[in-house]
């Protein structure tokens, strides 16, 4: 039978009815969600069944219909994502995360999940994720250029580097892939086309756990109050791997004034007003951030100059501090948040709630009496002083 023949059958008509019932129904309840954008959600799981195929590299239309019914039911308030740059080899790790996760918090919400990842992923990988996760999940392989070094680094000089640094006992001091890893993470990942649909995300390693039930929407919180960045753990750096990072910031902010906040947290990053470096950053292997955020003007030109000079290549600029220094400073003290009540675990430390009340809401797995905050080794005192707290 010729499609435009089946039109006229009844049964035919009435489904017909019912679809642009519900999908007016759709468009009013877009109408009051602050989402833009619905991704598509053809790799969700349905009735215990392993999904038919899984997004890769594709789903940026919002046109499917039946695709939106099942985002209906659940309670997406952000348009926001958790995000996972992962190797295939992590994948043990990344399993165990993806289902603390869900079971802690996105089972009640439903937020898309994105693996990253430099190499295609394996079936295997994308198969065993895909079971456990309770709204669409979207595999990518991040563009080439986006991964490897830019084609001006000289390489003679780049090697002599790793070489010392691996000499001086640095951590991946002698590592290229995890340079890659950290110019990607400080530059590149919200420009990978399958972001675009999305303005904040939680950044989600392999292995990290999460201790206690997240009894609120992060996200939500983020957009309710115009942040642009939350932590948990708050640690040094190590001097050897930025020697001139700080240099490289301070030349910045002289040539562009106009973007360092009024409200800027430079007492947090330094102790004598922007001469130096107090090595005080925001452990990036936990971040709820904006999007957004990274792409303006300012981020966007800090960026450019930093990579520039080459420093994530001839010495080893982690996104930590770079991401924590364009916070401070452009972002401000009032567009940061420290999410006390999320337990978080990524080792060697742990972030554990020490107010009784809230580890106790979080049926919390961790040892309050242990958290990191109160560690030699934490920051987290500073950002205590600069907020009043
Ligand atoms: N796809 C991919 N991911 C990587 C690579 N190196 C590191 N990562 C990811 O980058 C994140 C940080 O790496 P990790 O080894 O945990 O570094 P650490 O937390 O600083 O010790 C994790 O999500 C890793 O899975 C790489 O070469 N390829
Ligand atoms: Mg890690």
């Amino acid at each position: 039978m010729a499609p435009v023949m089946r039109l006229s059958h009844p049964f035919t008509i009435s489904a017909t009815i019912m679809f642009c019932l519900v999908f007016i129904a759709l468009l009013t309840l877009h109408a009051y969600s602050p989402i833009v954008t619905i991704p598509k959600l053809s790799s969700h799981t349905e009735g215990g069944k392993i999904p038919p195929g899984y997004n890769n590299n594709v789903g940026h239309d919002v046109s499917d219909v039946y695709d939106e019914v099942h985002v209906a039911g659940a309670v997406l308030r952000a348009n926001a994502t958790l995000l996972m740059l992962s190797r295939n080899s992590d994948i043990d790790a990344a399993v165990r995360t993806v289902k603390v996760l869900e079971d802690r918090f996105n089972r009640n919400y439903r937020y898309p999940w994105v693996f990253l990842n430099d190499q295609p992923f394996t079936e295997d990988f994308k198969r065993r994720v895909s079971i456990l996760t309770s709204g669409p999940v979207y595999f990518e392989k991040i563009l080439d250029e986006h991964w490897y070094h830019p084609k001006w680094i000289n390489e003679t000089l780049a090697q002599e580097g790793r070489r010392k640094m691996e000499e001086d006992g640095v951590i991946y001091g002698g590592s290229v892939s995890y340079r890659n890893m950290c110019r990607f993470n400080s530059g590149f990942f919200y420009r990978q086309p399958l972001l675009q649909n999305y303005k904040y995300y939680w950044r989600v390693e392999p292995g990290a756990h999460f201790h206690c039930d997240a009894n609120f929407d992060p996200f939500a919180f983020m957009q309710e109050n115009n942040k642009v960045y939350g932590f948990t753990i708050t640690l040094y750096e190590i001097e050897r791997t930025i020697e001139s990072l700080w240099s490289t910031v301070s030349n910045f902010i002289t040539e562009h004034p106009e973007f360092v906040s009024p409200n800027s947290a430079m007492d947090f990053i330094s102790d004598d007003e922007g001469e130096s470096y107090n090595l005080c950053h925001f452990w990036s292997n936990f971040e709820i951030a904006d999007m957004d955020f990274w792409r303006g003007p300012a981020y966007t030109a800090f960026f450019d100059y930093l990579e520039s000079s080459g420093g994530f290549y001839y010495e080893r600029w982690g996104d930590a501090p770079v991401h924590s220094i364009a916070a401070a400073l452009f972002g401000g003290t009032d567009r940061i948040h420290f999410f006390r009540e999320i337990g978080y675990e990524h080792f060697p430390a742990t972030h554990c709630p020490t107010e009784e009340e809230l580890w106790r809401l979080g049926r919390c797995t961790c040892d309050p009496t242990h958290s990191f905050d109160y560690e030699g080794e934490s920051c987290l005192w500073r950002w205590g002083s600069l907020i009043g707290q």
